[in-house]
């Protein structure tokens, strides 16, 4: 056994089949003969969790003995995918579980494909947090992360005759092994009622909320295995039900059926995600999402502070430190005060420092449609209390900040207000994280230079030190060992077995890149690796595919601004082309999409719409004799993004440039061999500079040229009569080539790019984008330079794991200490 780490002795083979089997029988109530393939499945999860649940044990023990100063990280979102073969590889084990099955007549693959993803978020927010608390663990930093535990996560996509449609997803329907409740750790969250003002004997003024509501919060732990098992930390996500204690007069005085009705209100609460990943206008049910996990996580947080330091505060900034991720947690800033000020009757000033020290903010957007904004009269409805605190702190906020810096500037008041006054008055959620947080980072270095030029100028003007960037990063464990074990043994074989823990070891890869043998086996794995996923796309779609084609893919949410429909518009000119010149020359491609858009964003629909149409045309035509194929892989998820993406040949990153904040999946692909096509945007930038301009295509126009044109007055219409190809396109989408009998159904795509303006600028970039597709299809031509560029785009992207981002925040933000977990 290893003292340091938190899971003893990490299973072998032989151990592992005596407990599935025990498990078969004690547990699942049935035994080798007849266990179906999702018994094998649960108690296999089972007894991996009998070393999980040791360390887990082994690390809350460590860290309560030695008072750790921790990180609690608040999210809305976690997107976890599966566990299963995440938890073995991090256990070091998956090759002893895989023996074990087969020695017992299972393919482990088979048991994989038993998991439902946990899908507790919508995209890069969601997985970055999940990335991250991976790399917490690995990094043997004291991290809580704090979310809900959503009874339906993200929507489950189909397509219907070319429609994306939505069904429920039930991920817990029948249980889910890697979870345990903790009712004895249950909080009272209190919404809505009324605020009275009360004096007492001194003639103090008081504020005492009367709350009309009371729900139950419970917690669900999920435990999150270090990679090597070196802590095993937790996710604590809170769940809601009726408060037996509001409930009962309702009960005893003859109002059963009310009580039942109130019971469904209350778990209403952590019921479903909000599939959209921009705002909209502001839902009563999310605020009350938001407060209710603040809260919870405050007192659970209080809780534990106060068992070793009862009543004295003095060391509640040394002990605790909030991460909020994006603005959806920012009320946990007024519910702090409230507990502070009303609760432990502390004046304002203490309270206040405390906040300040406590909160950092991570920004992951400048669209203006996202920025978080809350109706005044909503807060008052449902949190009147925090509404009257959110006043207090922005009148202190502008008196003594603002009026200071800027006296009697009644401009500066009304940009840096927190309140937004109009004819209805919000608050602003982003100005709120600001002055109640000591950091505040974006997460790629031009997204964080924009969150300080664009959005919020004066504040930095205030504040220079608050602001930060944290590039991100994503845990090579999933996203290269676990995902691509192919590529994997072969870097073990190559450069040695510590590039999962220091992700920089990579580049010892580079010497390599020249080496015939070494590009024979890259590419190689990168060709099994696409007959795999040809395999996934004809039992999914019915698609056959040749895997020898060149792999484009694009996965990510639908937006406008991430601009699918450029891509959709490059596949209409090379189908036109090939239609044109039936000798049409080029390299062939499949080009693969995944992506869910928020059900209610009608353009994104339709563009899901626009793309299964023309998919199902193009793959039709015996014409185009297989050059090019057009694959929309249905509900796009984690798992399945572990299949597509140690398949890809090509990344496609086509975002507007200064709209996305950085892009994750961008590193993904990268690091498994995919050669990016993509703007100076995001990440994309940082990628960039690491793979070298040899290695990378870039096309498109710069932050800065997006800001002159949109300045000089952009007219889309100059690329429409200028650009006969582009022109020829657009116009084809208002045909009924596409949709047979039904001229018009893929015109609004055309419109938006038109008398919409194109906002995203599709039009202004289409020529420069045909053109680096030209680029990529020359480079694909020749086989060793294409196996160089992949093997350099491997070899160069260390820096973008997530325990490098980790690293940052601890340095910036956190000022954590390392604590390395003993077993007893
Ligand atoms: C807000 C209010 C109401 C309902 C929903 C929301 C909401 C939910 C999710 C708003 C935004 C999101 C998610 C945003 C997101 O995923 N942003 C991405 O974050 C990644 C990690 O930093 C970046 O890499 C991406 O560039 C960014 O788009």
């Amino acid at each position: 056994s290893n003292a340091t780490v938190a899971v003893a002795a990490l299973p072998t083979a032989a151990e592992l089949k005596d407990r599935i089997i025990r498990h078969l029988h004690g547990t699942l109530g049935t035994d080798v003969n007849k266990a179906s393939p999702q018994a094998w499945w649960r108690a296999t999860c089972a007894s991996i969790n009998e070393y999980v649940f040791d360390g887990l044990r082994n690390t809350q023990r460590t860290h309560y003995q030695q008072n750790t100063r921790a990180v609690h990280y608040f999210s809305l979102e976690y997107l976890m995918g599966r566990l299963f073969s995440n938890n073995l590889h991090n256990l070091g084990c998956y090759d002893a579980a895989k023996q074990a099955l087969a020695e017992l007549g299972m393919d482990i693959a088979d048991l994989e494909e038993q998991e439902e993803d946990m899908a507790l978020g919508n995209g890069g927010l969601g997985r970055l947090a999940a990335c991250f608390i991976d790399s917490l663990a690995t990094l043997n930093y004291p991290a809580i992360g704090y979310g809900i535990h959503y009874e339906h996560g993200l929507f489950k996509q189909e397509f219907q005759h070319g429609f994306q449609i939505e069904r429920p997803d039930s991920w817990r329907e029948y249980g889910n092994p890697w979870e345990i409740c903790r009712p004895e750790s249950a909080q009272e969250i209190s919404v809505y009622g009324y605020v009275e003002t009360v004096y007492d004997l001194q003639g103090k003024m008081k504020k005492v909320w009367h709350p009309g509501r009371i729900i139950k919060a419970v917690p669900w732990d999920i435990p999150v295995v270090g990679y090597n098992g070196s802590s095993v930390n937790v996710l604590r996500l809170w769940e809601s039900r009726a408060s037996d204690f509001f409930n009962w007069d309702v009960f005893n005085s003859g109002g059963y059926v009310d009580a039942a009705r109130e019971n469904i209100e209350a778990e209403t609460i952590s019921k479903v995600l909000y599939p959209n990943d921009d705002t909209d206008a502001g839902k009563e049910l999310r605020l009350i999402q938001q407060y209710f996990f603040c809260s919870s996580s405050l007192k659970d947080i209080i809780r534990r502070y106060k068992r070793a330091h009862g009543d004295d505060w003095s060391y509640f900034a040394k002990q605790v430190v909030i991460q909020l991720n994006d603005t959806h947690p920012a009320v946990a800033i007024p519910e702090l005060m409230r507990v502070l000020v009303d609760r432990a009757e502390m004046n304002w000033e203490d309270a206040w420092n405390i906040c300040q020290h406590v909160f950092a903010y991570t920004n992951h957007t400048l669209l203006p449609e996202a920025l978080e904004r809350w109706p005044v009269r909503l807060f008052e409805k449902v949190l009147p209390r925090h509404i009257e605190i959110i006043y207090e702190i922005n009148r202190r906020f502008l008196v003594e900040q603002v009026d200071v810096r800027w006296p009697g500037d009644v401009e500066k008041k009304r940009k840096l207000s927190i309140i937004e006054e109009g004819h209805e008055p919000m608050v602003r959620m982003g100005h709120l994280s600001v002055v109640g947080s000591f950091r505040v980072n974006g997460v790629a270095e031009v997204h964080s230079a924009l969150v300080k030029s664009d959005l919020f100028p004066e504040m930095v003007a205030l504040w220079p030190d608050k602001f930060t960037n944290i590039t991100n990063g994503v845990t090579p464990r999933r996203w290269l060992k676990a995902c691509n074990k192919r590529l994997s043994k072969l870097l073990d074989n190559t450069i040695g077995t510590d590039w999962p823990t220091d992700l920089t070891k990579l580049s010892a890869l580079q010497a390599h890149a020249d080496d015939p043998a070494m590009q024979d086996a890259f590419m190689a794995i990168k060709q099994q690796n696409k007959a795999d996923l040809a395999e996934v796309v004809k039992n999914l779609t019915g698609i056959a595919i040749d895997p020898h084609a060149l792999f484009d893919v694009q996965i990510k949410r639908l937006h406008e601004y991430k601009r699918q429909h450029l891509n959709l518009l490059h596949i209409l000119a090379l189908y036109r082309r090939i239609l044109q010149d039936p000798d049409y020359d080029m390299v062939p491609r499949v080009f693969f999409f995944g992506a869910k858009a928020a059900p209610g964003y009608k353009l994104a629909k339709d563009i899901i719409y626009a793309i299964n149409k023309i998919a199902d045309k193009i793959n039709h035509d015996k014409r185009v004799k297989n050059r090019i194929k057009v694959v929309f892989m249905p509900n796009y998820r984690v798992s399945l993004a572990e299949k597509m993406i140690p398949a890809a040949d090509v990344s496609e990153q086509i975002s507007t440039a200064g709209k996305e904040a950085s892009g994750t999946g961008n590193m993904k692909l990268a690091l498994n061999g995919a050669i990016t096509v993509g703007t100076m945007d995001g990440a994309n930038i940082e990628i960039a500079e690491e793979v070298g301009s040899d290695n990378i295509a870039i096309f498109g126009l710069s932050v800065d040229e997006v800001k002159a044109l949109y300045a000089k007055g952009y007219d889309s219409r100059d690329y429409y009569y200028n650009n006969p190809e582009l022109k020829a396109i657009l116009d084809w989408l208002e045909t009924d080539y596409f949709t047979p009998g039904k001229p018009g159904e893929l015109a609004a795509i055309k419109r938006s790019l038109i008398e919409g303006g194109d906002h995203y600028l599709v039009m202004a970039d289409f020529a420069s984008y045909v053109k680096a597709q030209e680029t990529i299809d020359g480079w694909y031509r020749d086989k060793a330079g294409w196996a160089k560029k992949a093997i350099l785009n491997t070899a160069s992207v260390g820096k973008f794991t997530s325990d490098r981002s980790i690293e940052d925040y601890v340095a910036r933000v956190w000022q954590l200490t390392k604590c390395e977990v003993g077993n007893v």
